[in-house]
């Protein structure tokens, strides 16, 4: 005989079980017995059972099911944001990377083309330099007092006020300048006038220590300085603490360095005569030499 086939009574019990709620013992039933003896009713061991225990289990799974259903959302939104996030900030990183790159970059450029810069400056300094130490005295331009002028100078030599004059291209001691000059119709330049003592300035080239002898010595008697034609010097254009005589200087020289706080009324230096310079001639003119 099968157990599981369903039968009215069987049905009969179940519906019982379901209907009586809170129930927990079987009544006998009156089909199940055996023989003559009656069947001890059968114990069973209570339990909830019921629509009410489902009813609270299916709370307690909803619950939980809610639980869990937000759980899921907040750890999916964590999840979501965080990656969102976290890509954004990386992002930004690489986009501050490439514009510190591009930075670096343009500062690498500048300094090359400030280095290229600089080196184009000190190129053209030199030979701004080398021109200016080059250019003789003889290609100096003849002022527009000496185009303007009735007096023709010769070749080489610049006039003003009716004396035209020449910077050497030669060095001599100063006797020998003074030789020169004298060779040429002329004399070692003779300086009365500030005027005077800045056109001769204007016409020397600057260099590192640019001396030329001029026509002043106290040779005869000491820090009796005289012009070349005897007359005494009065004042004169001296730098500060010349004439010395530091090393018996018995000869007077214009000096004219690259240093532009050099003066044309603040440049006359005493020296020993032996010395080798280039030298200013002075010949005097009037309107009918040639
Ligand atoms: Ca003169
Ligand atoms: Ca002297
Ligand atoms: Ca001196």
């Amino acid at each position: 005989m099968s157990t599981t086939a369903s039968s009215p009574a069987a049905d009969g019990m179940y519906s019982k079980l379901i209907d009586d709620e809170g129930s927990y013992e079987f009544n006998r039933s009156p089909d199940v017995q055996h023989g003559d003896h009656p069947v001890s009713p059968v114990i069973v061991t209570p339990r909830l059972s019921g629509p009410r225990s489902y009813r609270l289990a299916t709370i307690c799974l909803t619950l939980l099911c809610g639980v869990l259903l937000i759980t899921i959302i907040a750890i999916t939104a964590r999840y979501k944001n965080k990656p969102q996030g976290s890509g954004e900030a990386t992002l930004e990183l690489q986009k501050q990377d490439a514009n510190n790159t591009a930075l670096i970059a343009s500062i690498n450029k500048l300094q090359q083309e400030n280095k290229q810069l600089q080196k184009d400056r000190d190129d053209l300094l030199a030979k701004l330099a080398t021109k200016i130490t080059t250019k003789a005295p003889h290609v100096i331009k003849p002022t527009p007092e000496a185009t303007q002028a009735h007096i023709v100078c010769p070749v080489d030599w610049y006039l003003f006020n009716n004396s035209c004059y020449l910077i050497s291209r030669h060095t001599r001691n100063w006797k020998g300048s003074q030789t020169y000059c004298q060779n040429q119709g002329a004399h070692l330049a003779i300086i009365l006038t500030a005027e005077e003592q800045t056109f001769i300035w204007d016409l020397l080239p600057r260099g590192h220590w640019n001396a030329f002898w001029f026509g002043i010595t106290d040779g005869e008697n000491e820090d009796q300085w005289k012009w070349i034609d005897d007359a005494p010097v009065v004042g004169g254009f001296w730098e500060v603490g010349e004439p010395n005589n530091h090393i018996n200087e018995d000869c007077g020289y214009i000096v004219k360095t690259q240093v532009l706080e050099r003066v044309a009324v603040q440049s006359w230096f005493d020296a020993p005569c032996e010395m080798y310079l280039p030298f200013i001639c002075e010949k005097e003119m009037n309107a009918t030499s040639p």
